[in-house]
């Protein structure tokens, strides 16, 4: 059913489960709605008006209804219990750690996104809401040693596959919603909270094409243009594209 569903392409180790779960929970939906459409048809010939000019209030066993109701609530029992939990809980337990993971931070605003690396110091420098411009739209303090190096891309997200990527997410202003569909990744970004979210990506985005961030949480009345850009790229491509926004930040100051 994946295919008919014409999902985005499973590009993280966990969108194959993710795509299960989806493809799991539709055949459950299908299964209820043909059952109940066949019993609504049978009750539709059965007590027509024609064979039944009166109605009579006997003869349905409240048994069959019982049985119908109790075998689809432990279907949806299992699916939420053996599918759905212990999938959350395989995101939202042991975040990735160590020298491997790559961290990023991901601050949304009303209409854009705002990328954060920590640089070669691997230290995310501090910021700081009054010192948010235009041209500093993160608020970073240069002052402060770790932000020396910080980068910062708006509606630009680079990562290396093959390993994990960490995305610390916040938001200024309102409550958005980080989607990546090609990573099966959405958590929402509230403000003044920093929630973690992770995937390992396992396919890098082919030459040319970069995949859209969207923003899944109805957030003002630009929300439609909130949609940033994405790729994965091998770690060598993602040396490079930090190794020349580094240089662009020394040309810079
Ligand atoms: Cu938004």
């Amino acid at each position: 059913m994946g295919k008919w569903m014409r999902l985005p392409i499973e590009a993280s180790a966990h969108a194959h489960a993710v795509d299960e779960m989806i493809v799991s929970v539709h055949w459950l939906i299908a299964g209820i709605a043909l059952i109940f459409g066949v019993f609504f048809l049978i009750c539709l010939i059965r007590f027509n008006r024609r064979a039944n000019p009166a109605a009579r209030y006997r003869g349905v066993a409240p048994r069959i209804a019982w049985i119908f109701v109790s075998a689809i609530t432990i279907v949806e029992l299992w699916e939420l219990f053996f599918v759905a939990i212990p999938l959350w809980a395989s995101r939202v337990s042991n975040f990735p750690s160590g020298p491997e993971v790559t961290v990023i931070r991901v601050v949304a605003e009303q209409f854009a996104w705002n990328i954060h690396y920590p640089g070669a110091d691997g230290k995310f420098g501090r910021t700081d809401a009054s010192l948010i411009t235009p041209d500093n739209p993160l608020g970073l303090d240069r002052l402060d040693p770790p932000a020396k190096d910080d980068i910062f891309t708006i509606n630009e997200f680079y990562f290396p596959s093959g390993k994990p990527v960490l995305v610390q997410l916040t938001s200024k202003d309102v409550i958005h919603s980080f989607s990546l569909p090609q990573m099966r990744v959405k958590q929402d970004a509230i403000p003044g909270m920093m929630i973690p979210v992770w995937f390992v990506p396992t396919v890098t985005t082919p030459d040319g094409e970069r995949w859209e961030i969207n923003c899944s949480q109805l957030c003002g009345l630009a929300h439609y243009r909130m949609r940033g850009l994405y790729r994965s790229m091998t770690p060598a491509d993602f040396k490079q594209f930090l190794d020349d926004e580094t240089a662009a930040l020394k040309a810079g100051s």
